[in-house]
């Protein structure tokens, strides 16, 4: 093709509690993406198409009990089995939109009281992504968006404590939204942070998350 290559892909994480906005935001900034021509794959984990998010899903649900470390170490087990196909759409220039990721495994398993360095261990060394968005809402706000779902974790005291532990894992390069903005004002915050870095990212290699 005459077209020049670009480089690899963009690896974008949305980060935030429940009710945050991040789904919408990761379906609005999918969108965007395509209709300006570029490849994009939209993820979310948990995955729960998988054998191992089948567990994952019959525990949120409650219809199967797991010990805790067990199931961190599943949601963990969960990303591992999709790197090849993140590093592949990567390779292939391809925009790879995540819903969650080792920064939600973190923070969930952590809100019960384990250690976060213990909880960081299984994830260090994924893909590490360029940019995380996080989608940041109190507890309270979030809950004047209705009330949570029925899942496992969807209760405010718990939605609390992780988003304390969402607090002690954010660095520097994280890119708070404040959440409670319109949601076209957040997309397009996103979105021209995102153009703005593409072509710096795209020409750095990938790191590996917690190295
Ligand atoms: P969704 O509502 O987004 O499907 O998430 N969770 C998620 C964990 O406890 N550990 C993880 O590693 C991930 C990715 C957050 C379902 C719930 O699973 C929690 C909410
Ligand atoms: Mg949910």
């Amino acid at each position: 093709s005459s077209v020049a290559r670009r480089g690899r892909g963009i690896l974008v994480v949305f980060e935030g509690c429940d009710r945050s906005g991040k789904s919408t935001q990761c379906r609005m900034l999918v969108d965007y993406l395509k209709s300006i021509g570029r490849d994009v794959a939209h993820l979310r984990f948990p995955d729960r198409t998988t054998a191992i998010g089948q567990s994952i899903n019959d525990y949120l649900q409650g219809t199967t009990e797991l010990e805790d470390h067990a199931i961190h170490l599943l949601f963990s087990a969960n990303r591992w089995e999709s790197v090849p196909r993140i590093k592949q759409l990567l390779d292939n220039g391809t925009f790879v939109v995540v819903d969650r990721y080792a920064f939600s495994g973190v923070a969930f398993t952590a809100a019960k009281g384990y250690d976060v360095t213990w909880c960081k261990n299984p994830d260090r060394g994924l893909p590490d992504p360029d940019l995380i968005f996080y989608l940041d809402i109190s507890t309270k706000d979030a809950q004047t968006r209705g009330s949570y779902g029925e899942e496992r974790y969807e209760k405010a005291e718990f939605q609390e404590r992780v988003a304390e532990i969402y607090e002690q894992l954010k660095s520097n390069d994280w890119k708070v939204v404040d959440a409670m903005k319109d949601k076209n004002e957040i997309h397009e915050e996103i979105r021209n942070t995102l153009l703005e870095l593409e072509e710096q990212f795209s020409k750095t290699p990938l790191k590996r998350l917690w190295t």
